[in-house]
């Protein structure tokens, strides 16, 4: 909380991140920024690649490290490559850097190990500080991770003059209340231990989400299979009718996030085509929802915010899901079967 604030003065409309602040002029002359990282990470930088397009208009391509390193991709000295891990030693992640600055193009470091050799390879970078992942499975990374690339999109923008300063200042008053709503959402983890109890013995899961919500659909499938051992897939909301839908009966538990967003209504028709499959609906809804809670078997409520900061909160619940499961079926939650806390091969 208090790294986070002395981040963020938002009385003064102030983001302060040395990183930034000295390498800005690379970010706003860059025809474009890449996006490299693996697992978690990545999800955060389709969180980024949303953020940054709509805020400061500049285009983002999102990579995975792990294939990036094998191609060969079209790198110049005009881009940013931003490199996102955690444990800073991911070597994929590190071989991507390496690649990019071999063709000269500057390269920003999203790290959580502050002297890791990610952070030592880049040119210049901003920690998240997110306090020492306990578990293999990155969590509070995820949500520390989309929190400082908020902030440079909001950067960006302010330096850029993309957002209107009533909407900049609008967004570090949300965010500088962020602590307090993740303190609500975790309010909810009795409900959702509860509803473990019924799906712990799931085989399959779909996950769900449209705009800023699908990389958590990601994300949340991915922690079920890192720490359950129950095969999980995540979905663009409308990529369901293109081939996922054959997949949903009774037995399909379907987790959709559909707080308050653009496009809500659309993403309660998908929920009406998955109860009219019979599929079982846990969707995570903003607080006071009607729609939704009419339709679903359960409801996880979250605090409302602004779209584009959602994922922060939507996240939370998804974790403590994949968490209480993972118990439920006496799993290690802290050291899955076949995981590394850093990948270095
Ligand atoms: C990337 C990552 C994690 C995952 C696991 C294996 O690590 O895929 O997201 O939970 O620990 O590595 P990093 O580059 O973010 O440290």
């Amino acid at each position: 909380k208090d790294t986070f604030r002395g981040r963020l003065l938002a009385d003064q409309g102030i983001i302060r991140m040395a990183g930034i602040e000295d390498n800005i002029d690379k970010f706003l002359n860059a025809k474009r920024i890449i996006i490299a990282a693996c697992g978690t990470s990545w999800h955060a930088a389709l969180v980024a690649e949303y953020v940054i397009e709509e805020f400061a208009r500049i285009p983002v391509e999102v990579e995975y490290a792990s294939e990036f390193r094998y191609r060969n991709p079209i790198i110049d000295s005009g881009d940013v490559i931003i490199a996102i891990s955690q444990s800073g030693e991911t070597a994929d992640t590190l071989a991507a850097i390496k690649l990019a600055k071999s063709k000269g193009a500057f390269v920003f470091g999203v790290c959580n190990v502050v002297g890791s050799s990610i952070s030592r390879e880049t040119h210049a970078g901003a920690y998240t500080h997110a306090g020492p992942e306990i578990g293999v499975a990155s969590t509070k990374a995820f949500t520390t991770q989309i929190t400082v690339l908020t902030l440079i999109a909001l950067r960006l923008a302010k330096a850029k003059g993309t957002l209107a300063n009533s909407e900049y200042l609008k967004y570090l008053h949300e965010l500088e209340l962020i602590p307090e709503r993740v303190e609500e959402a975790l309010t909810k983890n009795e409900e959702i231990l509860k509803i473990s109890e019924v799906y712990k013995d799931a085989t399959n899961c779909l996950y769900l989400g449209r705009g800023y919500n699908y990389p958590v659909a990601l994300e949340g499938a991915l922690k079920l299979k890192e720490i359950s051992y129950i095969h999980a897939e995540g979905y663009p909301a409308a990529e369901m009718k293109h081939g996922p839908i054959a997949l949903i009966d009774e037995h399909m538990p379907v987790i959709v996030i559909a707080p308050e967003q653009e496009h809500y209504d659309k993403v309660v028709s998908n929920i009406q085509e998955i109860k009219a499959r019979n599929g079982k609906i846990i969707a995570i809804v903003t607080k006071g929802d009607k729609q939704v809670r009419e339709l679903a078997d359960h409801v996880i409520e979250v605090p409302g915010i602004s779209e584009s900061l959602t994922p922060i909160i939507t996240t939370i619940p998804l974790q403590l899901l994949s968490y209480h499961i993972a118990v439920l079926r006496n799993c290690n939650v802290d050291q899955p079967r076949n995981l590394a806390k850093s990948v270095t091969v």
